[in-house]
Parts: structure tokens; sequence; C-alpha cells
């Protein structure tokens, strides 16, 4: 448990409803009076984000699995160290779209990096530093590609340089890798992690998720 706040972390593949889930428990946090930080990896802030264009937009760069890593591991120290770790000091939550376990699921389980090279660079980085609490929404892939290319298909118009397409152009089999490592990863930490079927309609996770961060809010 971090010393004041709470840090809580949404996990998941494309279209698994991490953005849904987010905004309605940092409403219904705040409707109870709690002061949230919500915020997303790769990005938030001025300096990540513009490693996360360099990662996300379609045109971003072409970049190898341990390049990658690299770049979501320098984002996420200005991240942690300017925002997150002070935020939690000040007694807020911060709710973070993705974390570390994001970068072990795609660049390990989906890429190929080693394991072994992540928890070295983890370490480095990170230290022991981690979310108290994990929600995966885990969706079946094709399903979730189809809510993605759902939401993407209703943006407006977008050039190649702004459009966040690089990951969800991968192929099926990236990403049924990717589901099996967001699994595994959960029951190798399952401590913190909860894992919810995304299937379910909205409001049963919504109420699911609440009802877990409700027994963790007493020291907040
Ligand atoms: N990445 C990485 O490789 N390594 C890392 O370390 C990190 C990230 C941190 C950032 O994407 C990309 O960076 C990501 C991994 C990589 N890959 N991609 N792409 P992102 O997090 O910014 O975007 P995303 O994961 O693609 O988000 P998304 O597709 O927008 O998914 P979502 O936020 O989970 O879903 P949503 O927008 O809430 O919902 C999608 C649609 O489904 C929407 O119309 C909803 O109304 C609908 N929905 C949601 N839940 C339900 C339920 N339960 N039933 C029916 N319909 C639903």
């Amino acid at each position: 448990m971090t010393a004041k706040g709470l840090f809580i972390s949404f996990e998941g593949g494309e279209g698994a409803g991490k953005t849904t889930q987010i905004k309605r428990l940092k409403e219904w946090l705040e409707n109870q009076g709690h002061d949230v930080v919500l915020t997303r990896e790769p990005g938030g802030t001025p300096e990540a984000e513009k490693i996360r264009d360099l990662l996300v937009k379609r045109d971003g760069g072409n970049w190898d699995g341990l390049t990658e890593l690299l770049l979501f591991f320098a984002a996420r120290r200005h991240h942690v160290e300017t925002l997150i770790k002070p935020a939690i000091a000040e007694g807020k939550i911060v709710i973070c779209d993705r974390f570390a376990d994001s970068t072990e699921a795609y660049q390990c389980y989906g890429h190929g990096v080693s394991k072994d090279v992540f928890t070295q660079i983890k370490t480095i980085v990170l230290g022991e530093f981690a979310p108290d609490t994990t929600f995966l929404l885990d969706v079946p892939v094709d399903i979730g590609l189809k809510r993605s290319k759902r939401v993407n298909d209703s943006i407006e118009v977008l050039s190649d340089a702004e459009i966040e397409d690089r990951f969800e152009r991968l192929d099926t089999t990236f990403h049924e890798n990717l589901r099996a490592g967001f699994l595994e990863i959960a029951a190798q930490n399952d401590n913190r992690f909860m894992v919810i079927d995304a299937l379910k309609p909205l409001d049963d996770i919504t109420a699911e998720i609440q009802q877990t961060i409700e027994g963790k809010l007493t020291h907040v």
C-alpha cells in the first residue's frame, strides 16, 4: 500500500473498455469527495506525451521491441517522478490508463523482448513502486478489435501523423499472445490484480470495480 493516497491502474487489450470504466470510477470517487488524478501511459506529462507520439501514432517510427520498451520506460520515469508519486504523497487517488504491466504484455509477450530484460529495466526505473490495485479487463480479441474499430471509424478523418493505431494494426496472433500474457501476469501478481470479464454489461463491470475500491478507501 502506498504511504497516503491510492494508485489504481487499468490494463487490457484493445477495446476492452478501460477508458469507459475509468471515467465512471473517477466520477464515483469524486462524488464521495475524493481528489482524483486521471492519467495515462504512455504519456501523462507534456514530456511523456511527446514520447507517446513516437510510440502510438501510425507514422511515429519503426521501433524494434527493445527500443519500444526503453521509450515506454523513459516516458514512465518522468510520469512517475513528476506526477504520480507527488499526487499520491498529497493523498490523491491516481487512476492510470495502462502502466508497466502493459510493457510486459505488449513488448515481452507481444514483441518477444525477454522478461529478464523487462525485470532489470523495471527495477532500475521503478524499484518496488507498483499500483495498489490493477484491473485487467479481459475480452476476446475479435470483440475487442471490433469495439476499437467502431471507435476509430467514428472519429473524423485523421492524417497518418495523428491517428493512434500502431498497435491495433498488428495481426491477430500478436493480440492473442497479448491476451494470454495479461492473464499470466495477473495470475503471477494476484495480490494486486482483479481480472474482470469485459463481455459483461457496462453497469455490472462498474459495480464490480466500485466494490473492490470501496474496500481500499478506508486509509485515503
Ligand atoms: N502500449 C505498449 O505497447 N506498452 C506500454 O507499456 C504501454 C502501452 C503503456 C496505447 O493505447 C497503446 O500503447 C496500446 C498499447 C501500447 N495499444 N494500442 N492500441 P491506449 O491505451 O491509448 O489505447 P487502447 O488500449 O487502444 O484503448 P482503446 O482501444 O480505446 O480501448 P479501451 O479504452 O479499453 O476501450 P473503450 O474506449 O473504453 O471502449 C471501446 C468501445 O467499446 C467503446 O465504444 C465502448 O462504449 C465499448 N465498450 C466498452 N465496454 C463495453 C462493454 N462492457 N460492453 C459493450 N461495449 C463496451
